[in-house]
């Protein structure tokens, strides 16, 4: 219905709702547009100088449009505290159980997300900001805290089962970004300092959105949409919506690495 729009491709629960109150108020906006023009070219002819040599004091005195006036503000009401204010309230106040979510942490930086899973045992290990490493520890993880020794940490890779709520944590090191994902119909500001929490879910992987679009090479991708500095144009983040069986292989891949990893620095 909202094609028109020439939107992204929808591929999250909620963003048919978004798409669908976004395509009225273009709807809206489009008749206001129409419908005041035609009124300010009727009102240019109606009252012209060779018509009216005098101005008159009364003015108008039809209530014509008054009631126009109100029946325009009604319908702006309508939209906006029987559609986007509900559609906005069900997002922020009905977050899914962190039980049956992924819960994802992501600090964006100048110019990267990076990203932070819990690991197997749920629990996102202490971050400091004295370990914070731009190279090797960019988040700050302290491998020493055991809720932090099965955490897995990417940069600029989102890895998401498909079907199952998604529960970000935001927070930014410097400035305000903002995360973006079109195709989940996902946007938030990014500010330093706070933690602000989004939640979808993907109902799309990755390799049906290729067959779907019939791009091959086709890939989610997480941009940042507040103009954050010089490097702002690379600050993009890759997004792989995959079988709940393909995520859970990633994620014991990614543990697998650790263990060798710090194997390996017991022989060093
Ligand atoms: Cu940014």
């Amino acid at each position: 219905m909202t094609s028109w729009l020439g939107l992204p491709q929808l591929a999250s629960q909620h963003g048919a709702q978004l798409d669908q109150a976004l395509g009225l108020v273009h709807v809206l906006m489009a008749v206001l547009f129409v419908g005041w023009g035609a009124f300010f070219a009727y009102v240019l002819v109606r009252f012209r100088r060779k018509r009216n040599p005098h101005a008159d004091s009364t003015g108008v005195t039809s209530h014509t449009s008054t009631w126009l006036e109100i029946g325009v503000a009604v319908a702006e009401a309508i939209l906006l505290v029987g559609l986007s204010m509900p559609l906005w309230a069900d997002r922020i106040e009905h977050l899914p159980p962190p039980g049956e979510s992924t819960r994802i942490r992501v600090v964006a930086e100048q110019f990267a997300w990076n990203v932070h899973y819990p690991g197997p045992d749920g629990l996102f290990g202490r971050t400091d900001p004295k370990l914070i490493d731009a190279q090797a520890n960019p988040l700050g993880l302290d491998r020493g805290d055991p809720a932090a020794k099965d955490d897995v940490t990417t940069i600029n890779q989102l890895h998401l089962p498909v079907d199952r709520p998604v529960l970000i944590q935001l927070t930014s090191k410097d400035v305000i970004h903002s995360f973006a994902l079109q195709e989940m119909r996902i946007k938030q500001d990014v500010i330093p300092g706070t933690t602000i929490q989004v939640w979808f879910v993907p109902k799309v992987t990755t390799e049906e959105m290729r067959q779907r679009t019939g791009k091959a090479d086709f890939n989610y991708e997480i941009s940042c949409a507040q103009l954050c500095g010089l490097g702002h144009y690379r600050m993009r983040g890759y997004v792989t919506v995959e079988s709940p069986e393909a995520f859970r292989k990633w994620l014991a891949d990614q543990v697998a690495q650790l263990t060798e990893s710090s194997e390996e620095s017991i022989w060093r």
